[in-house]
Protein backbone atom coordinates (compact mmCIF):
# COMPACT_ATOMS: atom_id res chain seq x y z
CA UNK A 1 0.00 0.00 0.00
CA UNK A 2 3.10 2.25 0.56
CA UNK A 3 3.70 2.22 -3.22
CA UNK A 4 0.29 3.23 -4.19
CA UNK A 5 0.09 6.19 -1.54
CA UNK A 6 4.27 7.02 -3.44
CA UNK A 7 2.80 6.41 -6.67
CA UNK A 8 0.00 9.16 -6.09
CA UNK A 9 2.09 11.55 -4.20
CA UNK A 10 3.79 14.23 -6.16
CA UNK A 11 6.35 14.82 -3.54
CA UNK A 12 6.62 17.71 -1.06
CA UNK A 13 5.68 15.54 1.93
CA UNK A 14 7.68 12.15 3.21
CA UNK A 15 5.54 9.29 2.82
CA UNK A 16 4.56 6.49 4.78
CA UNK A 17 4.55 8.54 7.91
CA UNK A 18 1.22 9.15 9.95
CA UNK A 19 2.90 11.57 12.19
CA UNK A 20 3.82 13.72 9.14
CA UNK A 21 0.32 13.93 7.48
CA UNK A 22 -1.05 14.38 10.89
CA UNK A 23 0.48 17.76 12.02
CA UNK A 24 0.38 19.12 8.31
CA UNK A 25 -3.22 20.19 8.42
CA UNK A 26 -2.01 23.76 9.13
CA UNK A 27 -3.10 25.66 6.40
CA UNK A 28 -0.16 27.80 4.92
CA UNK A 29 -0.49 32.08 5.50
CA UNK A 30 0.85 35.01 4.92
CA UNK A 31 4.21 34.90 7.63
CA UNK A 32 4.22 31.18 6.84
CA UNK A 33 4.64 31.86 3.05
CA UNK A 34 8.01 32.90 2.16
CA UNK A 35 8.27 35.32 -0.93
CA UNK A 36 10.66 37.90 -1.45
CA UNK A 37 9.63 40.85 -3.29
CA UNK A 38 13.35 42.15 -3.69
CA UNK A 39 14.08 38.26 -5.80
CA UNK A 40 11.32 39.31 -7.69
CA UNK A 41 12.04 43.02 -8.18
CA UNK A 42 15.81 42.01 -9.36
CA UNK A 43 14.20 39.38 -12.16
CA UNK A 44 12.11 41.98 -13.54
CA UNK A 45 15.32 45.10 -13.83
CA UNK A 46 17.15 42.18 -15.55
CA UNK A 47 14.71 41.52 -18.04
CA UNK A 48 14.40 45.11 -18.45
CA UNK A 49 17.98 45.45 -19.06
CA UNK A 50 18.33 43.67 -21.92
CA UNK A 51 16.39 46.43 -23.71
CA UNK A 52 12.44 45.57 -25.21
CA UNK A 53 11.79 42.31 -25.80
CA UNK A 54 10.21 42.61 -29.22
CA UNK A 55 9.59 39.28 -31.10
CA UNK A 56 12.51 39.35 -33.67
CA UNK A 57 15.04 41.20 -32.14
CA UNK A 58 18.29 40.39 -30.31
CA UNK A 59 17.03 41.63 -27.44
CA UNK A 60 13.98 38.88 -27.27
CA UNK A 61 16.53 36.13 -28.14
CA UNK A 62 19.12 37.24 -25.49
CA UNK A 63 16.42 37.74 -22.73
CA UNK A 64 14.57 33.61 -23.52
CA UNK A 65 17.88 31.86 -22.92
CA UNK A 66 18.25 33.93 -19.76
CA UNK A 67 15.03 32.85 -18.70
CA UNK A 68 14.66 29.50 -19.68
CA UNK A 69 18.33 28.96 -17.78
CA UNK A 70 16.62 30.55 -14.52
CA UNK A 71 13.64 28.67 -14.23
CA UNK A 72 15.96 25.69 -14.80
CA UNK A 73 18.48 26.90 -12.43
CA UNK A 74 15.36 26.76 -9.63
CA UNK A 75 15.11 22.81 -10.53
CA UNK A 76 12.12 23.28 -13.23
CA UNK A 77 11.91 20.65 -15.55
CA UNK A 78 11.99 22.71 -19.37
CA UNK A 79 10.28 22.39 -22.70
CA UNK A 80 10.94 25.14 -25.39
CA UNK A 81 8.15 25.52 -27.59
CA UNK A 82 9.24 27.27 -30.74
CA UNK A 83 7.38 28.25 -33.69
CA UNK A 84 6.94 30.73 -35.94
CA UNK A 85 3.71 32.97 -36.25
CA UNK A 86 1.69 35.44 -38.29
CA UNK A 87 0.63 38.79 -36.98
CA UNK A 88 -2.29 41.56 -38.24
CA UNK A 89 -0.10 43.29 -39.90
CA UNK A 90 1.34 40.29 -41.56
CA UNK A 91 4.71 40.05 -40.09
CA UNK A 92 6.31 36.92 -39.13
CA UNK A 93 7.63 36.56 -35.94
CA UNK A 94 10.20 33.67 -34.72
CA UNK A 95 8.54 32.70 -31.12
CA UNK A 96 9.31 30.75 -27.95
CA UNK A 97 7.21 29.95 -25.08
CA UNK A 98 8.91 28.77 -22.09
CA UNK A 99 7.72 26.12 -20.01
CA UNK A 100 9.20 25.25 -16.50
CA UNK A 101 7.59 22.18 -14.39
CA UNK A 102 8.13 21.02 -10.93
CA UNK A 103 6.46 17.57 -10.54
CA UNK A 104 6.05 16.80 -13.82
CA UNK A 105 4.64 13.40 -12.89
CA UNK A 106 1.75 14.50 -11.31
CA UNK A 107 -1.68 14.51 -12.76
CA UNK A 108 -2.84 17.13 -10.86
CA UNK A 109 -1.45 20.48 -12.11
CA UNK A 110 -1.99 23.89 -11.98
CA UNK A 111 -0.49 26.63 -14.46
CA UNK A 112 0.96 30.17 -13.78
CA UNK A 113 1.28 32.09 -16.88
CA UNK A 114 2.75 35.17 -18.06
CA UNK A 115 3.70 36.79 -21.15
CA UNK A 116 7.52 37.91 -21.45
CA UNK A 117 6.92 39.76 -25.02
CA UNK A 118 7.43 43.32 -24.88
CA UNK A 119 4.86 45.84 -27.18
CA UNK A 120 6.95 47.08 -30.02
CA UNK A 121 4.76 50.45 -30.07
CA UNK A 122 4.31 52.70 -27.16
CA UNK A 123 1.15 53.90 -28.83
CA UNK A 124 -0.82 55.20 -26.00
CA UNK A 125 2.10 57.40 -24.40
CA UNK A 126 0.52 61.21 -24.63
CA UNK A 127 3.41 62.19 -26.93
CA UNK A 128 3.15 61.29 -30.21
CA UNK A 129 6.43 60.97 -31.11
CA UNK A 130 6.81 58.05 -28.85
CA UNK A 131 4.50 55.93 -31.10
CA UNK A 132 6.47 54.31 -32.98
CA UNK A 133 8.65 53.41 -30.14
CA UNK A 134 8.99 49.93 -28.43
CA UNK A 135 7.68 49.90 -24.26
CA UNK A 136 10.34 48.91 -22.21
CA UNK A 137 7.79 46.56 -20.39
CA UNK A 138 8.87 46.59 -16.86
CA UNK A 139 4.82 46.18 -16.10
CA UNK A 140 3.41 45.01 -19.13
CA UNK A 141 5.52 41.78 -19.57
CA UNK A 142 8.40 41.13 -16.91
CA UNK A 143 6.35 41.83 -13.69
CA UNK A 144 4.74 38.67 -14.25
CA UNK A 145 7.87 36.88 -14.99
CA UNK A 146 9.05 38.49 -12.64
CA UNK A 147 6.33 37.13 -10.05
CA UNK A 148 6.56 33.40 -11.34
CA UNK A 149 10.47 33.34 -11.60
CA UNK A 150 10.27 34.18 -7.61
CA UNK A 151 7.53 31.46 -6.72
CA UNK A 152 9.55 29.55 -8.89
CA UNK A 153 12.65 29.89 -6.69
CA UNK A 154 10.19 29.20 -3.40
CA UNK A 155 9.18 26.04 -4.69
CA UNK A 156 12.65 24.43 -5.29
CA UNK A 157 12.82 25.54 -1.68
CA UNK A 158 9.79 23.92 -0.33
CA UNK A 159 8.15 21.35 -3.36
CA UNK A 160 3.98 21.90 -3.50
CA UNK A 161 1.57 18.56 -2.94
CA UNK A 162 0.65 19.31 -6.48
CA UNK A 163 2.34 19.82 -10.12
CA UNK A 164 3.04 23.15 -11.05
CA UNK A 165 3.83 24.54 -14.63
CA UNK A 166 5.45 27.67 -14.97
CA UNK A 167 4.53 29.38 -18.44
CA UNK A 168 6.15 32.41 -20.30
CA UNK A 169 3.82 33.65 -23.48
CA UNK A 170 5.38 34.93 -26.27
CA UNK A 171 4.00 37.60 -28.81
CA UNK A 172 1.32 38.91 -26.89
CA UNK A 173 1.32 42.55 -27.20
CA UNK A 174 1.47 42.82 -31.31
CA UNK A 175 -2.19 43.12 -31.28
CA UNK A 176 -3.27 46.75 -33.77
CA UNK A 177 -3.22 50.05 -31.80
CA UNK A 178 -4.94 53.28 -32.07
CA UNK A 179 -4.63 53.93 -35.85
CA UNK A 180 -5.51 50.16 -37.13
CA UNK A 181 -8.39 50.97 -39.51
CA UNK A 182 -9.41 47.18 -40.15
CA UNK A 183 -11.61 45.18 -37.95
CA UNK A 184 -10.23 44.42 -34.43
CA UNK A 185 -10.23 40.56 -34.10
CA UNK A 186 -9.65 38.99 -30.56
CA UNK A 187 -7.16 36.92 -32.26
CA UNK A 188 -4.70 39.59 -33.05
CA UNK A 189 -3.65 39.34 -29.30
CA UNK A 190 -2.25 36.11 -27.59
CA UNK A 191 -0.49 34.65 -30.37
CA UNK A 192 1.64 32.39 -28.27
CA UNK A 193 -1.30 31.41 -25.99
CA UNK A 194 -2.67 30.61 -28.71
CA UNK A 195 0.25 28.24 -30.47
CA UNK A 196 0.34 26.59 -27.27
CA UNK A 197 -3.15 25.90 -26.30
CA UNK A 198 -3.61 24.09 -30.35
CA UNK A 199 -0.27 22.50 -29.52
CA UNK A 200 -0.18 21.51 -25.74
CA UNK A 201 3.88 21.00 -24.53
CA UNK A 202 2.95 17.53 -23.30
CA UNK A 203 0.30 14.84 -25.28
CA UNK A 204 -3.19 14.80 -23.58
CA UNK A 205 -2.20 17.46 -21.46
CA UNK A 206 -4.30 18.98 -18.72
CA UNK A 207 -4.67 21.30 -15.58
CA UNK A 208 -7.13 22.03 -12.73
CA UNK A 209 -6.76 25.71 -13.88
CA UNK A 210 -4.48 28.49 -15.06
CA UNK A 211 -3.66 31.88 -13.41
CA UNK A 212 -2.34 34.28 -15.70
CA UNK A 213 -0.99 37.05 -14.43
CA UNK A 214 -0.61 40.25 -16.38
CA UNK A 215 1.04 43.69 -15.08
CA UNK A 216 0.88 43.03 -11.17
CA UNK A 217 3.22 45.26 -10.55
CA UNK A 218 2.02 48.91 -11.36
CA UNK A 219 2.11 51.44 -8.77
CA UNK A 220 -1.64 51.99 -7.48
CA UNK A 221 -2.54 49.02 -8.88
CA UNK A 222 -6.13 47.37 -8.13
CA UNK A 223 -7.13 43.67 -9.54
CA UNK A 224 -10.75 43.40 -9.61
CA UNK A 225 -12.58 40.59 -10.77
CA UNK A 226 -12.07 40.00 -14.90
CA UNK A 227 -15.19 39.04 -16.46
CA UNK A 228 -13.76 36.33 -18.54
CA UNK A 229 -12.44 35.17 -15.37
CA UNK A 230 -15.46 35.06 -13.84
CA UNK A 231 -17.66 33.44 -17.03
CA UNK A 232 -14.95 30.57 -17.13
CA UNK A 233 -12.99 30.06 -13.76
CA UNK A 234 -15.21 31.86 -11.19
CA UNK A 235 -14.56 29.39 -8.29
CA UNK A 236 -10.75 30.12 -9.03
CA UNK A 237 -11.70 34.03 -8.61
CA UNK A 238 -12.99 32.98 -5.68
CA UNK A 239 -10.60 31.27 -4.21
CA UNK A 240 -7.77 33.28 -5.19
CA UNK A 241 -9.36 36.96 -4.17
CA UNK A 242 -10.64 35.11 -0.63
CA UNK A 243 -7.13 33.82 -0.08
CA UNK A 244 -5.60 37.37 -1.04
CA UNK A 245 -8.13 38.57 1.41
CA UNK A 246 -7.17 36.26 4.58
CA UNK A 247 -3.62 37.58 3.59
CA UNK A 248 -4.85 41.19 4.13
CA UNK A 249 -4.86 42.48 0.34
CA UNK A 250 -8.41 43.29 0.18
CA UNK A 251 -7.38 46.70 -1.04
CA UNK A 252 -5.78 45.41 -4.18
CA UNK A 253 -7.97 42.76 -4.76
CA UNK A 254 -11.41 44.09 -4.73
CA UNK A 255 -14.51 42.47 -4.13
CA UNK A 256 -15.75 44.20 -7.06
CA UNK A 257 -16.46 43.54 -11.05
CA UNK A 258 -14.13 44.28 -13.97
CA UNK A 259 -14.62 44.28 -17.61
CA UNK A 260 -14.13 41.71 -20.39
CA UNK A 261 -10.24 41.64 -20.98
CA UNK A 262 -9.26 39.85 -24.21
CA UNK A 263 -5.46 38.46 -22.79
CA UNK A 264 -4.18 35.15 -23.02
CA UNK A 265 -6.21 33.21 -20.25
CA UNK A 266 -9.31 34.22 -23.16
CA UNK A 267 -7.60 31.81 -25.66
CA UNK A 268 -6.74 28.99 -22.38
CA UNK A 269 -10.06 29.20 -21.73
CA UNK A 270 -11.81 28.74 -25.37
CA UNK A 271 -9.44 25.94 -26.67
CA UNK A 272 -8.21 23.92 -24.23
CA UNK A 273 -10.71 24.91 -21.61
CA UNK A 274 -8.69 24.77 -18.83
CA UNK A 275 -10.60 26.94 -16.83
CA UNK A 276 -8.19 30.42 -16.96
CA UNK A 277 -7.94 33.69 -14.53
CA UNK A 278 -6.56 37.09 -14.90
CA UNK A 279 -5.17 38.94 -12.58
CA UNK A 280 -5.22 42.34 -14.38
CA UNK A 281 -5.62 46.03 -12.98
CA UNK A 282 -8.40 47.66 -13.32
CA UNK A 283 -8.63 51.47 -12.85
CA UNK A 284 -11.67 52.79 -14.10
CA UNK A 285 -11.02 56.11 -13.05
CA UNK A 286 -7.44 56.52 -14.35
CA UNK A 287 -7.77 58.95 -17.28
CA UNK A 288 -4.93 57.26 -19.56
CA UNK A 289 -5.92 53.47 -19.33
CA UNK A 290 -7.83 50.83 -17.30
CA UNK A 291 -4.78 48.74 -17.09
CA UNK A 292 -3.01 51.94 -15.18
CA UNK A 293 -0.88 55.51 -16.24
CA UNK A 294 2.03 53.80 -17.68
CA UNK A 295 0.38 51.02 -20.21
CA UNK A 296 1.77 51.19 -23.55
CA UNK A 297 3.87 54.27 -23.19
CA UNK A 298 7.86 54.84 -22.63
CA UNK A 299 6.63 55.43 -18.74
CA UNK A 300 6.00 51.51 -18.30
CA UNK A 301 9.76 51.02 -16.90
CA UNK A 302 11.55 49.87 -13.63
CA UNK A 303 11.13 52.99 -11.64
CA UNK A 304 7.48 52.74 -12.09
CA UNK A 305 7.42 48.93 -10.21
CA UNK A 306 5.83 49.04 -7.12
CA UNK A 307 7.25 46.08 -5.04
CA UNK A 308 4.36 46.05 -2.47
CA UNK A 309 1.82 45.04 -5.31
CA UNK A 310 4.86 42.52 -6.18
CA UNK A 311 4.56 40.69 -2.77
CA UNK A 312 0.85 40.75 -2.58
CA UNK A 313 0.59 39.11 -5.65
CA UNK A 314 3.20 36.71 -5.42
CA UNK A 315 1.96 35.78 -1.42
CA UNK A 316 -1.42 35.36 -2.62
CA UNK A 317 -0.45 32.56 -5.33
CA UNK A 318 1.90 30.57 -3.47
CA UNK A 319 -0.50 30.46 -0.55
CA UNK A 320 -3.24 29.61 -2.64
CA UNK A 321 -0.38 26.58 -4.21
CA UNK A 322 0.74 25.16 -1.27
CA UNK A 323 -3.40 24.64 -0.39
CA UNK A 324 -3.51 22.81 -3.24
CA UNK A 325 -4.38 18.96 -2.95
CA UNK A 326 -4.46 16.65 -5.22
C1 LIG B 1 -6.72 44.70 -25.23
O1 LIG B 1 -6.32 45.83 -25.10
C2 LIG B 1 -7.79 44.32 -26.20
N1 LIG B 1 -6.21 43.71 -24.54
C3 LIG B 1 -5.16 43.94 -23.63
C4 LIG B 1 -4.25 42.80 -23.64
C5 LIG B 1 -2.92 43.26 -23.18
C6 LIG B 1 -2.10 44.10 -23.83
N2 LIG B 1 -2.35 42.92 -22.07
C7 LIG B 1 -1.20 43.51 -22.02
N3 LIG B 1 -1.04 44.24 -23.09
ZN1 LIG C 1 0.45 45.32 -23.57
Amino acid sequence: MTVLFVAISCGGRKAGTATVTATKNTEPTATTVEFCADSAFSFIRKQTCFGPRVPNTQAHDDCSIWLAARLASFGADIVLQNFDTKTFDNTTLKCVNIIGSYNPDCPTRVILCSHWDSRPWADNDSDHANWKKPVDAANDGASGVGVILEIARQLQKKAPGIGVDCIFLDAEDWGPGPDFKGNHLETYWGLGTQHWAKNPHKQGYRARYAILLDMVGGKGAQFAREKYSVMYGKQVVDKVWNTAASLGYSSLFKQSDGGYITDDHYFINTITKIPAIDIVPYLPKCKESIFGPTWHTTQDNIDNIDKNVLEAVGKTLLTVIYNEKQ
